[in-house]
């Protein structure tokens, strides 16, 4: 069974992520296959690219592989994470990706979803930012990601309580673009998709990449940056963090010690 479905319908791309077995987690082979149909998107000079689940999908994602997190004394998501490098490639794409959700995000697919230009979504999605849930010190752009799409009071109350927010408040928070009923939810990010498709593919192009350097300019000096990492490293070489992955694995709650 293929990880992921694509299809071209006009000039929009579509990507369904297809491995509900595993609810979808962005395990490696995922990520892998996700950038293969983009780059193959981007050949095709395709204008938009719509990220979905399959039609009833009760989970969009489950956020990264936590089987694929190092046990320890590796940052859990450096640069060739490939969490990050999806993260990279939706924001680099040269057209919009419409995240169109159905079921519940998590995790890295929630940073994901936030990643992606437009989101439309379901009223029974929800959004969950989870590391304090696992004990995993996020990383630097992904914070950058969250902090660019809510409030940073919204993005504290979700890092801290790790807790679904759903998709009627992330509307009204303008965490996502629509919230549509189940049945309209393909014709409508279709529409949506074709509205932007119809415009100027060089415009849009342009316009997305400023957006994308304007938003992730954030000022963070190197020692400001190192202490960061000297901080995430305390977090991913204590116990607390294989506590989380153990307990996950063991499909048990964490006990968090603060050490
Ligand atoms: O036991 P089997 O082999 O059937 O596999 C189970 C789950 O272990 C697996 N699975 C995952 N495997 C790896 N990574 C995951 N994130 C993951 N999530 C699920 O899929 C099979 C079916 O899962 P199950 O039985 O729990 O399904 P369910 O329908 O009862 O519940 C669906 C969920 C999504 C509510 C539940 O699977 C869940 O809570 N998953 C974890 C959501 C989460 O906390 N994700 C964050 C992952 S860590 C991450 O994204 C970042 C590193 S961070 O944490 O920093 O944000």
């Amino acid at each position: 069974m293929p990880l992921i479905l694509t299809s071209v319908e006009e000039n929009i791309g579509f990507i369904t992520l297809n491995h509900d077995e595993k609810r979808n987690a962005l395990s490696e082979p995922l990520v892998r296959d996700i950038i293969g149909a983009l780059a193959d998107f981007r050949r095709q000079q395709l204008r938009v690219v719509v990220l979905r689940a399959r039609p009833g999908a009760k989970v969009w994602s489950a956020g990264h592989d936590v089987s694929e997190l190092p046990e320890s004394r590796r940052d859990p998501l450096g640069w060739d994470d490939p969490l990050r490098h999806l993260i990279r490639e939706i924001e680099t794409f040269p057209a919009p990706v419409i995240a169109m959700i159905e079921g519940t995000v998590w995790g890295g697919a929630c940073e994901t979803a936030f990643a992606c230009d437009l989101i439309v979504a379901t009223p029974k999605s929800t959004f969950a930012v989870t590391p304090a849930k696992i004990g995993v010190p996020y990383n630097v752009s992904g914070m950058v990601t969250f902090m660019n799409a809510a409030v940073l009071r919204i993005v504290k109350e979700m890092a801290f309580t790790a807790q679904p927010i759903a998709a009627e408040r992330a509307e009204r928070l303008g965490v996502i673009n629509y919230l549509v009923p189940v049945a309209e939810l393909e014709p409508f990010t279709l529409t949506l998709a074709r509205q932007i498709a119809a415009n100027s593919p060089l415009s849009i192009s342009v316009m997305k990449e400023q957006l994308r350097i304007l938003a992730g300019a954030r000022p963070m000096s190197p020692q400001g940056f190192e202490r960061v990492q000297g901080l995430r490293r305390i977090v991913y070489d204590s116990q607390d963090y294989r506590e989380g992955i153990q307990a996950f694995k063991e499909k048990r709650k964490p006990v968090f010690k603060g050490s």
